[in-house]
Formats: structure tokens, C-alpha cells, sequence
């Protein structure tokens, strides 16, 4: 297929759709949940299905790309030359075995290492979030003005509880510092937010595939993400990421570097 930014995007909003569909029947259906690194890391049978559905898409339409991918089903991928389609089947897995809303599946593509393309449905509200630098930023059909430039003290930010717990990277007096700490424990779910201007910013370690569509999307939508050390993001390893708007991503890389 072809390798244009409106055929990419439209070759994942659909293969979203269709991951979406089914996941709101499995998440009614008994799910086989296990463990991996510990008890609070699960994986589902569901997590595994949907990623070998989606790799197989990605197969046949782009048999030349390469894909970084969670649950192992992917490739191992070692740079970012050529097509790369990084995929989360399920991102808040926990939310999906314990609530049965507030997660969703996010594919995002990178051409010689750039951001290209991104799609994350939310998928209980039935939303596609998609598109990227060259196309803009869309929910499902509707084009999404930029998240306004908000400081700190004026929006909620969202750490993920671990961080704020251990106060690592002075987290604690970033959240005294905005209007307010929501946790909702999906990456995918979070962006959203950020793209709807419901939060002012996201920091978490997050890996390849929690982050690559949300970043894609985030970029083109005026937002900054960088890592925690104030360096671009690399796409083949885990780091903390923030991601927000201009003015908070400043406030924030500022407060980290006081903390040791
Ligand atoms: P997952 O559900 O796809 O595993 C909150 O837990 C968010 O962080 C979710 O988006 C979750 O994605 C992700 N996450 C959970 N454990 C993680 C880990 N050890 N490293 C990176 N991301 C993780
Ligand atoms: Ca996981
Ligand atoms: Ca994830
Ligand atoms: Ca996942």
C-alpha cells in the first residue's frame, strides 16, 4: 500500500475500529488473566489476540515495515529506518480486567524515525483519536482545535502513582504546584485528555508503545514531550516521559532539575 500519511491514517483508524468493536464484547466475556512482572502487571488472552490480529494487519498492508509491539508478536527492531508501526493492543489492561472502561489500543507510525502517523481509540467512548503533523489532529470525523498553552497552576496534570508515592523526580511539589492530580491508568486514555485540554500534562516511565501514537498525536497537536532529562525521546527504550503543554513542560523540567 501506499506510503502516504492520509493512507496510513486511514489504514489504522479502520484497523481501530475494528479492535474496538470487538474489544467491547470481550470486555463482557471471562477474560484469562495473567501475571507478569508482578501482580499488578497483567497481561489477558484479549491483549494477546488483539496484538496478533493487529501485527497481521500491518503484515499485509505494509509487508516492509517493522513493528515494535508489546506482547511479543512484533518484531526486534533494532532502528528506526523505513516504516516502523509501533502497537499496544490493550493499554490499560488493568482498567480493562477490573472496570471494563477507560482503555484503549494505540498504533503509532514513524517514517525514518520521525513522527508520521498515530491513532488511539478510547474504546468504550467509541473516539479515534488520529492523524499527526502533516494532517492535523482528528476525533473520529471532527478536526480538534490545539490545547490552549495553559501554565501549571491553571490545569490537572496526571503522574502515574508510583512516581508520586516515592516522590521520585519531586513529584509531590509538581502536583502542589497544578490545580490537581487525576490518576486514570491508561497512557492511551491520558493522551486523550491532553489532546481535549482536560489536562495539562502527563509524566510517567512509560515504554516504545505506550508512548509512540500519543506522541505523534501530542506533537501535532502543538504539545511539547520530551524526556525527563530535557533530551528528545528515544523510540526503542523505556524513560519518563512528559508530555503537555509548552508552558508546563518548561515549569516541570525546571522543578525535576531542583530535586537532588
Ligand atoms: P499497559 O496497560 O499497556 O501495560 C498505567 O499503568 C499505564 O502505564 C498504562 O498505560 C500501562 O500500559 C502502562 N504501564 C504499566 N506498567 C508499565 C511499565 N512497567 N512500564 C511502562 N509502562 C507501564
Ligand atoms: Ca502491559
Ligand atoms: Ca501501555
Ligand atoms: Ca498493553
Amino acid at each position: 500500500m501506499e506510503i502516504t500519511a492520509k493512507t496510513i491514517d486511514k489504514f489504522v483508524v479502520n484497523i481501530l475500529e475494528e479492535v474496538g468493536n470487538s474489544l467491547i464484547i470481550d470486555t463482557t466475556k471471562d477474560k484469562l488473566v495473567d501475571t507478569k512482572r508482578d501482580r499488578n502487571d497483567l497481561v489477558t488472552n484479549f491483549d494477546k489476540s488483539t496484538e496478533k490480529f493487529i501485527v497481521s494487519m500491518i503484515k499485509e498492508g505494509y509487508p516492509n515495515s517493522t513493528i515494535v509491539s508489546e506482547e511479543g508478536f512484533g518484531d526486534d527492531v533494532k532502528n528506526m529506518d523505513g516504516l516502523v508501526f509501533f502497537v499496544d493492543p490493550i493499554d490499560g489492561t488493568m482498567n480493562f480486567v477490573k472496570r471494563g472502561d477507560d482503555f484503549a489500543s494505540m498504533i503509532g507510525v514513524y517514517l525514518d524515525g520521525k513522527p508520521f502517523v498515530g491513532g488511539i481509540i478510547d474504546v468504550m467512548q467509541k473516539r479515534v483519536f488520529h492523524g499527526g503533523p502533516e494532517l492535523g489532529i482528528y476525533c473520529n470525523d471532527k478536526k480538534l482545535p490545539n490545547p490552549q498553552n495553559k501554565s501549571l497552576r491553571e490545569g490537572l496534570i496526571d503522574i502515574s502513582a508510583r512516581m508520586v508515592l516515592s516522590d521520585w523526580l519531586n513529584t509531590k511539589e509538581i502536583v502542589k504546584n497544578s490545580s490537581g492530580l487525576r490518576v486514570y491508568g491508561s497512557a492511551g486514555i491520558i493522551f486523550e485528555h491532553l489532546l481535549l485540554g482536560k489536562e495539562v500534562m502527563y509524566m510517567s516511565y512509560l515504554a516504545p508503545w505506550d508512548l509512540a501514537a500519543g506522541r505523534v498525536l501530542c506533537e501535532g497537536a502543538g504539545l511539547q514531550v520530551t524526556s525527563v532529562d530535557d533530551t528528545p525521546v528515544n523510540m526503542l527504550k523505556s524513560q519518563v516521559v512528559i508530555a503537555g503543554t509548552q508552558k508546563v513542560v518548561s515549569e516541570v523540567l525546571k522543578t525535576v532539575k531542583n530535586c537532588d
